[in-house]
Formats: structure tokens, C-alpha cells, sequence
């Protein structure tokens, strides 16, 4: 069968392991993607210039002469109207393509995804196994036995649920995630993308982790799972070879969480790979030990959440459990190891007192991070928070609707559920000092108070804020930013090169066009075993998996 992939704004991880999976069980694949420049639901948000650039109609016109047999896409919150506008113009002309849907937005509100008639199957939770049942089923007519992980309506309108099931514990039996297909659309040589475990052992109140971690009925297996060494380094091989990397940027939500790994991985990929990388941690997860083994392996930028100083607050509420002291141990480790660090502070979080903000101040005017990104909370579908913001009347029922329908929905700039204008003055300036803060001179870090910025114009602030944090990015060799903004670059390139006719510029360069390497694991190690191999396809029969 024909699938074809909707990719929108950036790679998406979830997207290249499935497309993997579906190729290799014998099925053709395609990516239809758009850039969505100025409303790329990551940063940049200029209604005008996204007007003149959008291509919207050019994917659906290109869906529609190919014409797939089925359209795949992982919804995230902000991402999943603009796909039911696709499917909506594409179902018009073709209305026998099959469209199934998954990823966290679909996993927090499945019944909101059926609702539109375009959607037919909705994946719950982890997608490997179950994107291919839902094809063994479309190829048999469709609509038979549940699916597990799966929600349908039937022929008559009723809602089948198939079983929860727990989570995919051997990572290292996927297949390598299949890149390739990204490669006409996205750089993935300045900053590639990649992940080496799922799942993260907290369960946040305002995070996908919240629901997701809950989601298998029954017997789960663990949550935070690692795949082996090798296989990472597997992976990161045959990258090197065909993008010459340059960095890479493990997406992990703590990169640290296991320590025996992290030892063992940072001594292979120092010798094997050898290239500047990123991660995200939480302060919970980092010692001494780990902060000497990621900087002589060749990390750069560290992502902390911090998100709240007031302890009880993050405890009660939050549900996290990190120390003050143990943030302040390792903000002063990654500075003694000359790792640069990225935090993100929370703005506006229901029921948190606004000495929050002065006490996150304080600390970052002592332990001064490289960048402080903020986020006002935005209330994700299916978390805790959004819940307790429901029921105590922050959220009516018209805002949850348009939340769960994935409407308006802003990460950075969400401002709707503070009502009170005084309270969104104050921390609108916080903000500006956390974003310019990091390019301060000490002696005026040190004077910085939420009053003595409250008499610049609020337009001012925001630009200025704006123009100093992306300065501080590119002076500190961000690579977020060089990257970012070289996909703009690309991508106002092509666009120009579309309106001329042309359309076979490709972003990504490819430098040793090296086919995706079959994985075996072998007795607790990975094998790469290539077509011509046959030494080692002889050994097939005593592998665990492929
Ligand atoms: C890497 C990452 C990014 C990268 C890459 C973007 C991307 N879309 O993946 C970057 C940095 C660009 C990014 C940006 C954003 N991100 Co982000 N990001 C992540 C992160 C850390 C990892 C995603 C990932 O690869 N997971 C691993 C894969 C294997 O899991 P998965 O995607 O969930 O896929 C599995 C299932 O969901 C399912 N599935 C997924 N898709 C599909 C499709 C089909 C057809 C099927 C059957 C199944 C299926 O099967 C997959 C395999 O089991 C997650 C947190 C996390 N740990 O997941 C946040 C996360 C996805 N991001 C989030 C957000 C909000 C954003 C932004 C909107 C925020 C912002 N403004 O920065 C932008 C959106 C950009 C965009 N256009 O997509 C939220 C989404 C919440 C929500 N309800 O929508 C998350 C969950 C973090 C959070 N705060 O809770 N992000
Ligand atoms: S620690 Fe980070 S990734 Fe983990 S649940 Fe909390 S916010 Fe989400």
C-alpha cells in the first residue's frame, strides 16, 4: 500500500520510527511536508508573511495526484487542525484514502479526533505495532476485530476501542528511523535529531507525560526505556557518512536518567563519533560524574527545566521533586565543566504566588544560565492541569472545547488563563529581564528588579527581548539558532524556486548516499548487516530479532 506521511514545521521523530516500520513490512512510503513559515507552531508567529508564504494547497494538490492508499500524521495540539484541513480537501477528491491518526494529541483526546468524519482511525499511545495492524486491516477490507491502541467508529457510528497495551520494551528491535524521507525538506546535518530512550520517570502535571505514562491498561513494562549503546552509535554512523554532521541534538526528556548507560555511552560515542552535542536533564538526575563524562564526550548545551522555584508549590502541584539545592548543584557543575545551559521557566502557572518569579530571579542572577526560555503555561489536553484548571473555572467550557480541538493553541505565548491585567503586567516583566538577563554586564544583572523594567512600553519590551535573546543565541553558537535559521533561508529559497517552476531542490545534502542499515542484535550486541553481507545473513537464524 501507498502511505503517506504529513509532516509540518520540523522532523518528527515519532513520524521517521514509524515510516521505518511501515517500509519495512513491505508498504511504499512518501512524506508531504510544508515549512509553515511564520506560523511554524515552534517560535515564529507573523500572521502576514505566513499568508504570502503558505503552501498549504500545494501539499493538498500534491496528495491528490498521488493519490496514497492511506495518509499517516502524529498530531500534536498545535499542529492537528491544520492536518484536518489537508484531509478534509484531500477526502473531497479521494474520499476512499484511509487517514489514521496518532502521537499525543490524538493519545490525549482520541473521541475529538473521531469526531471529524475525515479521521478513521485514531492511535492511542506507542503507534509501531499498531500502524501495521490498521494496514493489515485496510488491505482486508477494513473495520474487523479491535485494534490494540486503537479507536475506530464502526459502520454504525459506534466507538471500537482496542485493548491499551504496555509499552515496546527492546527499543534496539525498530528499525533505524528512516531519515530519508526528510531529506528534500529539512537540514539534518547542522542538528540532527535523534533520541536514545522513551519515557521520563516523572509524570509532570503539565506534561503529555502525565497521561502517556498512564495510558496501557494492565501490565505497562517500564516506561523509561534505553536502546543499547550501539545501536545508538548504530544509528549516528551512518548519519555521519551521509549529512557529514556537524552536532547532535538528543531530544531524551532526561538524557541523564540512567547513569550506567550515560558512563558507558559517553565513553563510545567520545571515540566513535566525536561530535558537539545537546541534551535536556533534570537537576535530579546529575552529579559530578556526569557532568565530567558529558563534557569530555563533547556535550555543548544542556536543557534544564526548572519551571518553578517555590518548592512546595512544584511538590504539590507540579509533581516534581527536585531540591532547590540540587538545581543550584547543577547549575554550578555545568558551569565548572563548561557546559552551556538552557533553562526554562514557567510564567503564570494556576495557583503558584507570583515571589516565584523573584525568587527564580535571585537565583539566576547568582547562577546566570546561558538562556532563559520562557514558556506561560499553556494547558495541555488530557494533563492533570488542565483538569484542576476546569474544574476551578480557569478554563470554561467553550476554552477546554477549543483546547481539546486543538484551536488558538500558543506555547510561548499564552496569556489567556491569567484575567487579571495587573498580574500579566508583572510577569510580562519578568520575562524581559529573563530574556535579556544572560547578556547583561554583572553589575546591572545584579540591579535588575520586575519594577525597574516596568516603565519601558510593553511593544518595546517584547522587541527588544526578542532582538537580545536571538542575539545571545547566535553569539553563544546556539546551533538551535544557526539552524533555525538556515531552514528559513532554505526554505524562502525554495519557495521562490517553486513559483519559477522549479521543484527538485533538495535541504538536506547528501554526501555518501549509504542505504539505511538493517539492525540485528546479536547477543546483547547490535550487527549491521548490509544486502551483500552474507556471512552474517547466514547467522539470521540465531538472532533475536531484526
Ligand atoms: C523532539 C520534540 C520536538 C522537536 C521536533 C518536533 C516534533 N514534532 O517531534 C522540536 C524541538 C522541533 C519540537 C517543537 C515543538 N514541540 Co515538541 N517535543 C519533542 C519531544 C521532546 C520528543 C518527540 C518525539 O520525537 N518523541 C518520540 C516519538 C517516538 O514519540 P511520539 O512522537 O509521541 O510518537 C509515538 C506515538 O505518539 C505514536 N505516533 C506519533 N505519530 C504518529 C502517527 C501515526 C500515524 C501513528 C499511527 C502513531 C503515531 O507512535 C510513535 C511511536 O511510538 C516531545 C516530548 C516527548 N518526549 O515525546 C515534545 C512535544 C511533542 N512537543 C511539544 C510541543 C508543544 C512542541 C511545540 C508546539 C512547542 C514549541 N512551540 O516549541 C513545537 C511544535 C513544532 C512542530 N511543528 O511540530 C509537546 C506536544 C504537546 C501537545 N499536546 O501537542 C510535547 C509532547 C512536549 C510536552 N510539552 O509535553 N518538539
Ligand atoms: S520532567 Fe520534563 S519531560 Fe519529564 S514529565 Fe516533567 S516536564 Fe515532562
Amino acid at each position: 500500500m501507498k502511505v503517506l506521511f504529513l509532516g509540518i514545521g520540523s522532523e518528527q521523530l515519532g513520524i521517521s520510527q514509524l515510516a521505518s516500520i511501515v517500509k519495512e513490512a513491505g508498504h511504499e512510503i512518501d512524506l508531504a511536508f510544508t515549512a509553515s513559515l511564520f506560523h511554524d507552531r515552534f517560535n515564529l508567529e507573523i500572521p502576514w508573511l505566513n499568508r504570502f508564504f503558505d503552501e498549504t494547497n500545494v501539499i493538498i494538490k500534491d496528495i491528490i495526484e498521488k493519490k496514497p492508499d492511506v495518509i499517516a500524521f502524529g498530531a500534536l495540539t498545535a499542529t492537528f487542525q491544520w492536518s484536518i484541513k489537508i484531509i478534509k480537501e484531500v477526502k473531497k477528491h479521494h474520499p476512499h484514502i484511509k487517514t489514521i491518526f496518532g502521537g499525543v494529541h490524538t493519545s490525549a483526546v482520541p473521541e475529538v479526533c473521531l469526531s471529524y468524519d475525515e479521521v478513521d482511525y485514531a492511535v492511542v499511545g506507542e503507534g509501531e505495532q499498531a500502524i501495521l495492524d490498521i494496514l493489515e486491516d485496510i488491505q482486508a477490507g477494513g473495520r474487523g476485530l479491535p485494534i490494540n491502541n486503537t479507536q475506530y467508529l464502526d459502520n454504525n457510528g459506534q466507538l471500537v476501542k482496542g485493548r491499551q497495551v504496555g509499552f515496546h520494551q527492546e527499543l534496539d528491535e525498530f528499525p533505524y528511523p528512516e531519515k530519508t524521507i526528510w531529506e528534500p525538506y529539512v537540514n539534518l546535518r547542522d542538528n540532527y535529531l535523534i533520541l536514545a530512550s522513551r519515557g521520563c520517570p516523572y509524570t509532570c502535571t503539565f506534561c503529555f507525560n502525565n497521561f502517556f505514562a498512564r495510558l496501557p491498561e494492565g501490565k505497562r513494562g517500564k516506561y523509561v526505556r534505553h536502546r543499547s549503546v550501539a545501536h545508538v552509535i548504530g544509528e549516528l554512523k551512518w548519519a555521519k557518512e551521509r549529512y557529514k554532521l556537524k552536532s547532535v541534538d538528543f531530544q531524551d526528556d532526561v538524557f541523564t536518567v540512567d547513569k550506567q548507560w550515560l558512563l558507558e555511552f559517553c565513553e563510545v560515542y567520545q571515540r566513535e563519533i566525536a561530535l558537539p552535542f545537546n541534551i535536556l536533564v533534570h537537576a535530579k538526575y546529575f552529579d559530578e560524574e556526569i557532568a565530567k563524562a558529558l563534557s569530555d564526550a563533547g556535550c555543548k548545551w544542556i536543557q534544564m527545566g526548572i519551571q518553578s522555584m517555590d518548592e512546595d508549590f512544584k511538590t504539590n502541584i507540579l509533581q516534581r521533586r527536585e531540591k532547590s539545592e540540587q538545581i543550584i548543584l547543577a547549575l554550578e557543575l555545568m558551569k565548572k565543566y563548561k557546559l552551556k545551559v538552557k533553562v526554562d521557566q514557567m510564567l503564570a502557572l494556576p495557583g503558584e504566588a507570583i515571589d516565584a518569579q523573584e525568587k527564580a530571579l535571585n537565583l539566576y542572577k547568582k547562577y546566570t544560565p546561558y538562556r532563559i526560555q520562557t514558556f506561560w503555561t499553556a494547558f495541555l489536553p488530557g494533563t492533570e492541569m488542565l483538569f484542576e484548571a476546569y474544574k476551578d473555572g480557569i478554563v470554561n467550557d467553550e476554552e477546554l472545547k477549543r483546547l481539546n480541538h486543538g484551536e488558538d493553541f500558543y506555547f510561548f505565548r499564552n496569556q489567556d488563563n491569567i484575567k487579571n491585567p495587573e498580574l500579566v503586567r508583572i510577569y510580562v516583566n519578568y520575562e524581559f529581564i529573563y530574556r535579556i538577563l544572560p547578556s547583561m554586564p554583572r553589575f546591572i544583572r545584579e540591579r535588575m528588579t520586575e519594577s525597574s523594567v516596568a516603565w519601558i512600553p510593553r511593544p518595546i519590551k517584547n522587541f527588544l527581548g526578542q532582538i537580545i535573546d536571538v542575539y545571545a543565541g547566535f553569539k553563544d553558537m546556539n546551533v538551535e539558532f544557526s539552524t533555525y535559521a538556515i531552514f528559513y533561508l532554505k526554505n524562502i529559497f525554495k519557495f521562490y524556486l517553486r513559483k519559477i517552476g522549479y521543484s527538485n531542490y533538495r535541504i538536506a545534502k547528501v554526501y555518501a548516499n549509504t542505504p539505511i542499515p538493517k539492525v540485528l542484535y546479536l547477543n546483547g550486541k547490535v550487527v549491521q548487516l548490509n544486502e551483500s553481507n552474507t556471512e552474517r545473513k547466514e547467522e539470521k537464524s540465531n538472532v533475536s530479532s531484526v
